[in-house]
């Protein structure tokens, strides 16, 4: 065997299913080395930030890693904004990235590149191999730092690819979390228990069913609020679960929701912080006198924690009773008429199936959805994460290939859908179950609201040129189907219920334009 037949061998061995590739001549070895191995699925994205933002997607659903198959630097460099994300969602993603053979690398050739600088800046892993033989135990790590929840990066120059090598056994390790220790959450619990008002802030695992199980019990026992950052990678919702809410994501929204708190319990996430920087307005979003009490380090198991925490404040383990989740289903009632922005969530919070996966970039026209979810049947929403724009639709594709039998949903803004758009084209030629509507507002009008709020209301023509997606407008059911999935475009509420009952009824693809005003 060579090189990269033993890279792929150990990446399944590992446990790694799926590849999202977009290779050059520098990865050809791997891709013959798939040809052999039936184990590992493969995907081609039609843009580095395809792949990256379908491996989080992926990573995201089944907490696991997906593999990239990206091409030297300016490959990983394309790919870069998506596992930027991927990075803050704390999402496991492993990059195999080629690089140009060892011993023509210092004869800088035109696509060489300090690849080992760009994987730096978004992973918490990375490594140029150093022989062909060492790549076994190279893969072997790298999976095991992508499943703590970071991005591991492994760099592998042809040469090694192609030479020949013995064949290593390796197997699925356990994620080797730090222990927990007892004393600090002995410490947190009388803590928390001295304060009339807690609210619990939570990210990464904690916003997955087992923690929001634990956090239940935690806030049966101490009446708390629960809140995640504006933008967490994962949230599992609806019935049967404690409601969290996301903080707003302009800074004096979030400081007056937060201020009533005497305490507040970090849990799997860090202080929140604001969005931008603001003249004036503090970066920090609690004050001095909140005490701000972190339940783990991102080495350890926040579920373990939150479940340990649960037991230190002598939580009963049967949720029956208070209201610390939600039992009673409640969904909103359809609305008529002209679609808005809101109009739009209500119309998805309404009909979305049971077990669905609601992916949310819609910017300015989402926020209106999740207060909606509470009382909603079971389902995972995942949102931007790192506020790096053109995650959604990669993502979408990524969470269907995890998981094929639950209908996935995006919530996409249309300045965001075209970073990305060619997605659609994996989702069409792979068939799978994802509908995507598109917020229509024409705009980025995120940026019109950052400027009214600055107190800018007239815009000129350059500031108009460079907020407005007009002149042309956007053809959104040419685009999709010129990329093979089917789409059409509605204006009132009543024919978005149907189009979208039609879109989920029917396997594969679609696309929806609500125009928006
Ligand atoms: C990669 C990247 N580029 C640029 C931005 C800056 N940015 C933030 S929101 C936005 C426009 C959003 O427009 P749209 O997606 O249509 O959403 P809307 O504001 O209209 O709801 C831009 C350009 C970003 N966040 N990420
Ligand atoms: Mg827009």
């Amino acid at each position: 065997m060579n090189g990269a037949d033993l890279l792929v061998r150990t990446l399944v061995s590992s446990g790694v299913e799926v590849c999202f590739a977009n290779p050059g001549t520098t990865e050809m070895p791997i891709v013959t080395a798939f040809e052999s191995t039936p184990e590992i699925r493969v995907y081609l994205g039609l843009f580095e930030g395809v792949c990256t933002g379908a491996a989080d997607g992926y990573g995201r659903m089944l907490d696991k890693p997906a593999m990239t198959l990206l091409h030297l630097g300016p490959g990983f460099a394309n790919g870069i904004a998506n596992l930027h994300n991927a990075r803050r969602a704390k999402s496991p993603v492993v990059n195999v990235v080629g690089e140009h053979a060892t011993w023509h690398r210092d004869s800088d050739p035109p696509l060489a590149m300090d690849i080992e600088r760009l994987a730096r800046t978004v992973s918490g892993w990375w490594r140029t191999s150093r022989s062909a033989q060492d790549l076994a135990g190279d893969v072997d790590e790298s999976v095991a730092a992508a499943r703590l929840g970071q991005v591991a990066t492994l760099i592998v120059p042809n040469d090694f690819q192609l030479a020949e090598c013995e064949e290593h056994p390796a197997s699925i390790r356990a994620i080797l979390f730090d222990p927990i220790d007892p004393h600090s959450i002995e410490v947190a619990a009388s803590r928390l228990q001295t304060f009339q008002k807690v609210a619990l802030m939570l990210g990464g695992r904690a916003l997955r069913k087992a923690g929001l199980h634990a956090v239940s019990r935690i806030k049966k026992a101490i009446g708390c609020d629960l809140f995640s950052q504006s933008l967490p990678g994962y949230m599992d919702r609806g019935l049967e679960l404690p409601p969290v809410e996301r903080i707003p994501l302009f800074p004096d929204q979030a400081t007056s929701l937060l201020s009533r708190y005497g305490a507040v319990l970090l849990a799997g996430t860090g202080e929140p912080v604001t969005f931008f920087g603001y003249p004036g307005v503090s970066s920090r979003i609690l004050n001095d006198e909140q005490e701000k009490i972190t339940l783990c380090t991102d080495r350890q198991d926040v579920v373990e924690a939150l479940e340990c925490l649960a037991d230190a404040l002598g939580a009963s383990p049967n949720l029956m009773g208070g209201n610390s989740v939600s039992t009673k289903l409640r969904r909103p009632t359809l609305p008529d008429g002209n679609l808005t922005a809101e109009k739009a969530c209500v119309t998805l919070a309404a009909v979305q199936p049971e077990n669905a996966i609601i992916v949310d970039e819609a910017v300015s026209s989402g926020h209106f959805y999740d207060a909606l979810t509470i009382g909603l049947p079971p389902h995972t929403v995942l949102p931007g994460s790192g506020g790096s724009i053109g995650l959604g639709i990669p993502c979408a594709t990524g969470a269907a290939i995890a998981c094929p039998d639950r209908p996935v949903i995006n919530l996409e803004a249309d300045g965001s859908a075209l970073y990305t758009i060619q997605a659609l084209w994996t989702q069409a030629r792979e068939g799978l179950n994802v509908t995507t509507l598109v917020c229509s507002n024409r705009s980025y009008r995120i940026l019109q609201t950052q400027l009214n709020r600055a107190g800018i209301t007239s815009y000129g023509l350059k500031t108009q040129a460079l907020t407005e997606l007009t002149q042309p407008a956007i053809d959104w059911v040419r685009t999709a189907e010129g990329f093979g999935v089917p789409a059409t475009t509605v204006s009132t509420t009543e024919a978005l219920v149907r189009e979208l009952c039609k879109a989920l009824a029917e396997p594969g693809p679609h696309l929806i334009e609500m125009l928006l005003p």
